[in-house]
C-alpha cells in the first residue's frame, strides 16, 4: 500500500509542474497503457497537460487505447518531466531512453522488481516502487482513491468511467485474468465493482478481433468438415485456401478431437494436424502421421505431437483421407497391432430439409 507520506510526496513532486510525458516500456500492455490513460485523466483533472509516449502497443493495448477514445506519440518529444510507468529498467523505454538524460524531474511508478535505481541517483529522480501489487494499475487505482479524499478530482472535468476501466483492464490483463490475484487486488475490486463497475464490462476490450480472411477461412473449416468416429475419438478434416493451422485449433475447441485441415493454393499444398491432450496420451504422434503423408502429397511433414503439418505440392484430397486412416492405424496398433476400423459420420443434417 502506497503510504500517506509517500503520497503526500507523490502529490507534492506531481502537483509542482505543469506538462508532462507519461513513458511505458516497449510493446506496452493493458497494464501500462491503461495505468497511464486513467493518470493522464486524474492529472488532466489538476490542470496538467499529459502526453503518452510508447515505441509500440501490443494488440489489446491497441484495442483499449482506440476504445477510450485516446491517443499516443511514438518517438521522443522535447517534454522535460517524465512520468515512467510499469518500466523496470530504461532499456525498455526503446529510443524514449534518450529522453531521460535532458530530462528534469523523472518520476517512476512501478510494480517491477527495479528502475535500476542505482544507476540513476539524483535529485531528479523519485521511485514510487511497490512491488507487493500485482499490476501498476492498482497503485494508480491507490492514488486515485487518496486524491478524492482529499477532494483533488473535480468530478465536472474527469472521466471517471474512463479512469476506472482503463485501471480493471490492467488489473485483469496483469493477474492473467485473476489467476495471480492477491488479497490486495481482490480489495481494489471491491472499491471497483461498489461504484458499479464489473470484469465483463471490460470483457469487449480484452477481445482481440481476427482479421475477416481468418474468419471466413476458419468458418468454411466448420463448413466443409467431415467427421469420422475412430474407437472413441471424433477426427475432423477439411479444407480452405489459408491459415489452416487456425482452423485446425479451432476445429479442435468446436468438440473434435483430432483435426486435419488441408489448404490449397496453386502449386502448393499444406496440411496442418492438431489433436488433444487425451489423444496424445492414447500414443499418437502427429509428427509422426504427417512425415507418413508427406510423400502423397509431394513434400515433407513434422512438427509435434499434438500439432504438426506437412507441406507439398498436390493431391490433397488424398492426403486428408490418408491423415484419417494412419490415425486410425496408430491408434489400433497401440492396441494389437492391428487397423482400427472407421467410419464416416453422416452429414450434417441441415435442420429445413427434414
Ligand atoms: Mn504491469
Amino acid at each position: 500500500m502506497l503510504s500517506n507520506v509517500e503520497y503526500t510526496r507523490l502529490m507534492e513532486i506531481l502537483l509542482r509542474q505543469d506538462h508532462y510525458i507519461i513513458l511505458l516500456h516497449q510493446n506496452a500492455d493493458p497494464d501500462a497503457i491503461g495505468s497511464a490513460i486513467a493518470l493522464k485523466e486524474l492529472l488532466k483533472s489538476q490542470g496538467k497537460s499529459v502526453m503518452i509516449g510508447a515505441e509500440t502497443l501490443n494488440n489489446l493495448s491497441k484495442n483499449l487505447l482506440s476504445h477510450l477514445g485516446d491517443f499516443i506519440v511514438a518517438s521522443p518529444t522535447d517534454h522535460k518531466n517524465l512520468i515512467i510507468l510499469d518500466t523496470s529498467t530504461p532499456v525498455q523505454l526503446g529510443s524514449f531512453e534518450r529522453m531521460i538524460e535532458k530530462a528534469e524531474v523523472v518520476i517512476s511508478i512501478d510494480h517491477h522488481e527495479t528502475f535500476e535505481t542505482n544507476k540513476f541517483k539524483g535529485t531528479k529522480y523519485t521511485y514510487f516502487i511497490n512491488k507487493e501489487r500485482t499490476s501498476t494499475a492498482e497503485i494508480i487505482f491507490e492514488i486515485m482513491l487518496k486524491m478524492r479524499e482529499e477532494g483533488l478530482i473535480n468530478k465536472e472535468n474527469t472521466n471517471c468511467k474512463k479512469v476506472i476501466l482503463a485501471i480493471l483492464t490492467g488489473i485483469i490483463t496483469d493477474t492473467g485474468h485473476m489467476r495471480f490475484s492477491d488479497v490486495n487486488t481482490l480489495k481494489t475490486l471491491i472499491h471497483i465493482f461498489k461504484r458499479g463497475y464489473h470484469i465483463s464490462d471490460v470483457d469487449e476490450l480484452l477481445r482481440v478481433e481476427d482479421d475477416h480472411s481468418k474468419k471466413i477461412a476458419i468458418l468454411k473449416a466448420h463448413q466443409r468438415m467431415k467427421l469420422y468416429s475412430v474407437s472413441d475419438f471424433i477426427v475432423a478434416t477439411s479444407k480452405v485456401s489459408s491459415c489452416e493451422a487456425l482452423a485446425a485449433k479451432s476445429i479442435l475447441s468446436t468438440g473434435a478431437d483430432v483435426a486435419f485441415v488441408g489448404a490449397e493454393n496453386g502449386s502448393e499444398v499444406r496440411i496442418s494436424g492438431r489433436a488433444k491432450k487425451i489423444v496424445i496420451e492414447r500414443g499418437i504422434n502427429l509428427a509422426k502421421i504427417m512425415s507418413h503423408v508427406a510423400p502423397i502429397i509431394g513434400g515433407e511433414g513434422g512438427g509435434h505431437k499434438g500439432a504438426a503439418g506437412a507441406n507439398g505440392k498436390t493431391n490433397m484430397e488424398e492426403g486428408l483421407k490418408k491423415c484419417v486412416e494412419y490415425f486410425a492405424q496408430e491408434l489400433g496398433e497401440d492396441k494389437n497391432g492391428e487397423s482400427l476400423e472407421y467410419t464416416e459420420e453422416a452429414e450434417i443434417q441441415d435442420c429445413w430439409s427434414s
